[in-house]
């Protein structure tokens, strides 16, 4: 059964600087804590880094091509903070990248779709997250992009996935900066939020008509079985997964369970009066990552975690298809995921919901060649797309969906490994449309899924 998109739905991809850009210490580029963290010893699958990456930098005129011989009317991207500030001042040259880029996509009518934030925190920065001072220094970052970018890039994302980079980065030590320390990430998460309701305020206030939002990742959890205890487990991995983040974004308030959840370890000093104000500051648009959903049970608690308020939780596997990621393919829940939150938050707030990534890493094999026959990347994003269009016709406000990844890039600590890309890149770093990207350029074209 064909199902079709309303038109103007947008359909295109997403990328971030660091994943794909490479010139890491070009034209005045200085270190990103993604730089520091992958020189530690086996923090990143074979010691790889995002040096060289896909060499974006230098190819971003060919990959605007690209997105426009695809169909794609939509391209995410995000830029590098450390590429275009130097200890708080512009960096000319990397500006001008941004700019070309921008320029590029325009030229090839492809709509271009700004995050600030994707991780790539410049290292110079003492503490970090935990220091509260980095937020007052996002808002300085986002205006000076803006100011440079304004004109022509309409939609603004503040912040990408924030859970990965306050509880997997600061708890679980799994990303960038590598820490283990629960209370730490709790005050990232918070200064996280923060700059991004203070950059919307600034932005809002130097270009009202533009568009601005964030995105977060959500990954549903659900409990293993009708026990009260994998029940509380589920709901608390749930409330620091998701709930911490849509919440006060929407409502002005951290869930209460979640803050009795982590009484013991919130720090006291963490919260000023007027911070969730500034939280709760309307958004045009959410942003909406979604790759999985999982399933817990209670069990034996083992640290480090980025699930600090559920320890003791153990994932289940259903019997379900896994990608090359070992995620579940569950597109049910990107239909439930977008029903609640057009229940509960966006939808009374009247903002509508963009899928900003989905998409699945597979264990691609080349032909002679180049080429890759991907039948289970088409078959994930018809289901996905077709979950999607399941939301709308239960009344969610989805406007649109990018899937992740234009292209193979650095996956950050499983480095070149996973390829979520619609396009190779094989080792000379050409560009070789996959299957996926042939078959989602027909959907990009018509807005049908066949
Ligand atoms: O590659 C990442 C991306 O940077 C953020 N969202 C999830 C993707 C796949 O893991």
């Amino acid at each position: 059964m064909s199902i079709e998109f309303p038109r103007g739905f947008l359909l295109g991809s997403a990328t971030s600087a660091y994943q794909i850009e490479g010139a890491a210490a070009e034209d005045g580029r200085q270190d990103s804590i993604w730089d520091v963290f992958c020189r530690v010893p086996g923090a990143i699958v074979n010691g790889e880094d995002g040096l060289v990456a896909c060499d974006h930098y230098h190819r971003y005129a060919e990959d605007a091509k690209l997105l426009a011989a695809l169909g794609m009317n939509t391209y995410r991207f995000s830029v590098s903070w450390s590429r275009v500030l130097n200890d708080g001042v512009v960096n000319r040259a990397g500006m001008d990248f941004y700019s070309r880029l921008v320029d590029e996509l325009l030229a090839n009518d492809v709509t271009p779709w700004l995050t600030l934030y994707h991780w790539d925190l410049p290292a110079a920065l003492p503490g970090g997250w935990t220091n509260r001072d980095t937020a007052k220094r996002f808002v300085d970052y986002a205006l000076a992009v803006h100011e440079r970018l304004g004109d022509r890039v309409r939609t603004w994302t503040t912040l990408n996935e924030p859970w990965c980079s306050s509880f997997l980065s600061y708890a679980a030590g799994v990303h960038a900066p590598g820490q283990t320390d629960p209370a730490a990430s709790i005050r990232a998460a918070h200064h996280l939020l923060l700059a991004h309701g203070w950059a919307v305020q600034a932005l809002r206030e130097a270009d009202p008509s533009a568009s601005l939002g964030a995105t977060i990742n959500f990954t549903p959890a659900l409990p293993a079985s009708d026990s009260a205890r994998d029940r509380d487990v589920a709901r608390r991995v749930d409330g620091t997964t998701n709930r911490f983040f849509v919440e006060p974004v929407f409502t002005g308030h951290y869930p209460a369970d979640v803050l009795d959840d982590l009484a013991e370890i919130w720090p006291d000093d963490l919260v000023a009066e007027e911070d969730l104000a500034a939280i709760s500051t309307p958004i045009d648009v959410l942003g909406v990552n979604y790759y999985t959903t999982n399933v817990f049970r209670a069990g034996e608690p083992t640290e480090p975690t980025p699930h600090i308020a559920a320890p003791d939780a153990v994932q289940v596997l259903r019997d379900l298809p896994l990608t090359g990621m070992g995620w579940e393919v569950d597109p049910a829940g990107l239909r439930n995921l977008l029903t609640w939150l057009h229940a509960d938050y966006t939808g009374p707030a009247g903002v509508p919901l963009v899928i900003t990534e989905s998409g699945a890493a597979f264990d691609d094999v080349a032909d002679e060649a180049g080429y890759v026959d991907d039948a289970d990347r088409i078959d994930y994003l018809r289901r996905h797309l077709t979950a999607v269009r399941e939301a709308m016709d239960a009344g969610a406000d989805v406007r649109g969906y990018l899937v992740w990844s234009l292209m193979d890039n650095f996956e950050w600590a499983h480095g070149y490994a996973k390829r979520f890309g619609l396009v190779r890149v094989d080792s000379d770093l050409n560009r070789i449309p996959k299957a996926s990207a042939r078959w989602f350029a027909d959907v990009a074209r018509t807005g049908r899924v066949g």
